[in-house]
């Protein structure tokens, strides 16, 4: 049996990186829900973040959505970011809110649309090159309402071309990211909605061009875990959006609705090499927090996280393979659920006191003030939200 204190070591190095748009208000077609303290500026959205890590030390990245985070001055927003303590990361660019772009942007049938689109790609870059990110990730909302809309086929090759345009100014330290989603806006299909159509994509480009897997983003009964072992396999996981749903995209707190299923997930990327310093793999947060307080919903996913990280560290992987090699199913089976039904709660709490962290990150940011100081400093101007 592995103990916490072996493997503890690894959890230090782990990092989530949190997303601006978490901090804004967010909601669904029939009704956004304004909160008290929601941030008005993109600089009091990075000042919530650095609060999530400064009570969790699990978030020192936040990623950002072009237009909705943009600024006169990325270089003096980096700045303002790291006097806080953390970095700006993956930069998202936005397709999906532009009249021009109703009936596709990267694979409209119009020139002068697809340059639009691919112009404010570069645009995303040259902000890249200001903040010091690594990552531009792409979701596209494009794809048909009805059968004969589009020319499937015709569409998939201007796609193609536009995203090669957009890769040649990619550089040589950065990465483009391609997010497939199997539906939602468009809801007979979706030009990217797999990860096979994805990793086609970015396999075509070139070795800075991986997958982005949103787990929100499949049919449900969908088995992740296995596309996350197939993608590591390929050298082609690039990065995770995590955020639970019970039905569609819902954007809900990693973990809340299915922690087996995160726990399987983390096994995987354990298993393949893609957990620890010295993997490339980028784990994102990509959640929306309609009803509930946002830090603390944010401050309860990384947590989510980490502790199924714990757990899935916890596999005996030894006594695994041996069972599995010697074809004892429920042997197999019991090592594995052994790790998922290991409590670490208390242990994580005497870790991080250790490392001069909370031992529990969630009530001392309630008992903080924090939240009761953004309530009563933020009053007036217009909270941020999806525009
Ligand atoms: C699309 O549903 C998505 O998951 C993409 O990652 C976007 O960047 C994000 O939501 C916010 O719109
Ligand atoms: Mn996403």
């Amino acid at each position: 049996m592995t103990t916490f204190s072996e493997i503890a070591p690894l959890l230090a190095s782990q990092a989530i990186e949190v997303p601006s748009w978490a901090y804004g208000n967010s909601g669904t077609r029939f009704k956004v829900f304004g909160t008290a303290g929601t941030p008005r500026t993109v600089q009091e959205k990075i000042a919530d973040a650095a609060t999530v890590h400064r009570f969790t030390g699990l978030a020192p990245t936040v990623s950002l959505h072009i237009p909705w985070d943009l600024v006169d001055d990325f270089a003096a927003l980096r700045s303002y970011a790291e006097d806080l303590g953390v970095a700006l990361g993956t930069i998202n660019s936005n397709t999906f809110q532009d009249d021009d772009y109703k009936l596709g942007a990267l694979t409209h049938t119009d020139k002068a649309v697809r340059q639009k689109a691919i112009d404010h790609h570069l645009a995303c870059i040259d902000v890249m090159d200001a903040t010091g990110s690594r990552d531009l990730k792409i979701w596209l909302a494009e794809g048909t309402n009805y059968p004969g809309q589009g020319d499937l086929r015709g569409r998939q090759d201007r796609l193609a071309e536009s995203l090669a345009t957009i890769y040649e100014r990619i550089g040589q330290e950065q990465r483009l990211v391609l997010e497939y989603k199997f539906f939602e806006p468009a809801f007979y299909h979706t030009d990217v909605p797999d990860w096979g159509t994805s990793y086609a994509h970015v396999s075509a480009l070139g070795e800075r061009a991986f997958v982005c897997l949103d787990t929100g983003h499949h049919a449900p009964g969908t088995n992740i875990e296995f596309i996350v072992a197939q993608l590591i396999r390929l050298g082609k996981l690039g990065s995770f959006d995590f955020n639970s749903r019970f039905y569609a995209d819902d954007d809900l707190i990693v973990g809340a609705a299915d922690p087996y299923q995160l726990f399987r997930i983390l096994f995987e990327c354990i298993r393949g090499g893609a957990f620890g310093p010295d993997s490339d793999v980028a784990y994102m947060l990509d959640q929306c927090h309609n009803i509930e307080d946002k830090i603390p919903g944010q401050i309860r996913s990384v947590l989510n996280v980490q502790e199924m990280t714990a757990r899935a560290l916890l596999v005996d992987r030894d006594a695994l393979t041996k069972a599995q090699e010697d074809g004892d199913v429920l042997l197999a089976n019991e090592i594995f659920m052994d790790a998922f039904y290991t409590d670490v709660r208390a242990d994580l709490a005497a870790w991080r006191e250790g490392r001069g962290l909370p031992a529990n990150p969630m009530r001392a940011y309630l008992e903080s003030g924090y939240q009761q100081q953004i309530e009563a400093d933020r009053v007036g101007g217009t909270q941020a939200g999806w525009n």
